[in-house]
């Protein structure tokens, strides 16, 4: 690790896809860098969320770095969405080949990043101690990092085990013959419900928000699709990023309307089948615009519910009536809908029968109390702003972004903040980030941070900030599409509604991946167009 007397040029905080390539990058450009990372090793959220049955839902093919072909031609993926020991050991793979992991100290949680104006550096500091000064501080922080973890009336009294699927232990956990309850039906719960299912004595799911969930239909890559998109893989890339989301076209329609109700029906039904990224929403554009639309899509899915679900009453409990599909982020799934026709799965509504506490051994609703074993939480994360704001990040004056925040993420394009000079947030709130494929978005990113960088050293700048007006003016835009959506109608952690407290602001950006990175370029192309440069 470098010593504390002589600053560095960059600090990397994060060692997930974002911190790893930006290492690369930079450490590429000649510039002495030092990465830091809480977990022992690289990966980020895959390295965290190692709980049964986490996959990707994104098509693995698509969810790889593309900044080399070597490393694009060399790596083979196994099946349509990478499990997530997979995807692992794609990271453990890549900070092999470039020799990332002695540029990073592990183990190491940033707890102090403080701006000095007069040096024009930050000082970084670590809960171990480290301290290093540095130009620019990158946080590669993850969108997905900090755990939200409910307190329970009387979970200390549990005596049983508590899990929490976004710090699953490593070594796995033998939940076979014990009686299990999860809370949270989001993505996690949703993917790890019936992996565990079929493993425990009885599970019990604790379900605040029925959500929607579509089949992922994973399998093997086809190997003639794989042989074709290896054909010209970096052309295939390309043309992915002409797309709305930085992956493969599923929209085959404007409107939902532009087809009759037979023909969208059997889109639908295809769709179902087929399965992948996105799902029946992305199939039309208008989705996510037209309450109608969305209301079609929706009742489709409704309607698998009561098919697939036996019990009348269960599957009532299980369908999503309060929010537009995919407003909450959509997930995909194997067999959730079927794993509540298990003798030995039990579904506890939430809404209707709230829990009153935890005992020592079991579970205490309004109505019932369910003996558990283990308690597992799937409760999701204070997303995109959350692990920005828990690294203490002060900047000019002093100022906290937590101050900043106050009423929710204020930053210029998702990567930069006022009056926080020479910091850069990859796939900050303000950019597509979790609306899109997000390593092409973190690609996108870091390729931009380390032009503008090698821009002002080219130039002899050292600091770098955006200037209020033109943060105010994204700001806005960001709000400005938001709302022209349906996502507001729901409440979801895009929105921050999912922790106490949040300020309620749509994150991120939803005017699609093309638009966004384009934004970008004509920017850099201006000569850095709303940001102020100074030697
Ligand atoms: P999510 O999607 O935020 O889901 C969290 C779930 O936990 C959701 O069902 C919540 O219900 C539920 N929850 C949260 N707090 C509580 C309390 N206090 N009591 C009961 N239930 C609660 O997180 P995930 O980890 O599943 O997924 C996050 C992303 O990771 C995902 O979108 C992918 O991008 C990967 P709610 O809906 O808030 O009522």
């Amino acid at each position: 690790m470098p010593g504390q007397e002589t600053p560095i040029d960059a600090v990397v905080v994060g060692a997930g896809f974002g911190g790893m390539y930006a290492i690369y990058k930079l450490r590429s450009m000649g510039l002495a860098v030092h990465g830091f990372e809480a977990a022992s090793d690289v990966g980020g959220t895959w390295w965290w969320n190692c709980y049964p049955g986490a996959r990707c839902d994104v098509e693995s093919l698509d969810y790889c770095y593309a900044f080399d072909e070597a490393l694009l031609d060399e790596w083979k993926w196994s099946e349509r969405f990478a499990t997530q020991p997979e995807v692992l050991r794609y990271a453990d793979h890549v900070a092999d080949r470039y020799g990332l992991r002695e540029h990073i100290t592990f183990s190491a949680r940033v707890n102090g990043c403080t701006w000095h104006e007069e040096q024009r550096l930050w000082t970084v500091t670590t809960e171990n101690g480290d301290e290093v000064r540095a130009r620019f501080l990158i946080a590669a922080t993850g969108c997905l990092s900090k755990p939200n973890r409910p307190d329970l009336p009387g979970l200390d009294d549990f005596a049983g085990e508590v899990l929490f699927t976004q710090a699953w232990p490593h070594e796995g956990y033998d939940l076979s013959g014990k009686r299990v309850g999860v809370i949270g039906t989001g993505s996690s719960g949703i993917q790890t419900i019936p992996v565990i299912a079929r493993e425990v004595e009885h599970l019990t799911v604790f379900q605040r928000t029925a959500n929607f969930t579509l089949p992922a239909v994973n399998r093997p890559i086809f190997p003639e699709y794989e042989a074709e998109i290896r054909a010209d893989y970096l052309g295939h890339r390309r043309e992915i990023l002409q797309n709305r989301a930085a992956s493969v076209k599923q929209t085959i329609a404007d409107s939902a309307f532009d087809l009759t109700d037979e023909e969208r029906e059997a889109a639908y039904e295809a769709k179902w089948q087929r399965g992948g990224a996105g799902g029946i929403p992305v199939l039309f554009a208008d989705s996510l615009t037209n309450p109608a639309a969305n209301e079609e899509a929706a009742r489709f899915v409704r309607r698998k519910i009561s098919e697939i679900v036996d019990n009348p009453e269960t599957a009532e409990a299980l369908t999503p009536r309060d929010h537009p599909i995919a407003t909450k982020r959509i997930c995909l799934d194997t067999d959730y809908y079927a794993t509540f026709n298990r003798p030995n799965v039990t579904l506890v509504d939430l809404k209707k029968t709230p829990i009153e506490r935890v005992s020592t051994d079991a579970i205490r609703t309004t109505d019932a109390t369910y003996p558990l074993d283990v308690l597992i939480f799937a409760t999701g994360f204070d997303a995109m702003t959350g692990p920005l704001r828990a690294m203490n990040v002060r900047g000019i004056g002093g100022h906290t972004i937590e101050e900043a925040w106050a009423d929710g993420p204020r930053t210029w394009l998702g990567l930069m903040v006022a009056g926080f000079p020479n910091l850069f947030t990859i796939t900050g709130p303000g950019s597509p980030s979790v609306i899109v494929n997000m390593i092409p978005a973190i690609e996108q990113h870091v390729n931009w941070v380390a032009d503008l960088i090698a821009h002002m050293r080219k130039t002899g700048q050292t600091r770098v900030e955006p200037l209020d007006a033109a943060q105010e003016e994204w700001v806005n835009e960001v709000r400005r599409v938001a709302e022209a959506t349906l996502y507001p109608l729901a409440n979801s952690w895009y929105n921050g509604d999912n922790i106490a407290g949040k300020p309620r602001m749509f994150m991120a950006y939803l005017g699609g991946y093309p638009a966004y990175a384009q934004h970008c370029e004509e920017i850099a192309a201006a000569g850095y167009s709303g940001l102020e440069l100074a030697a």
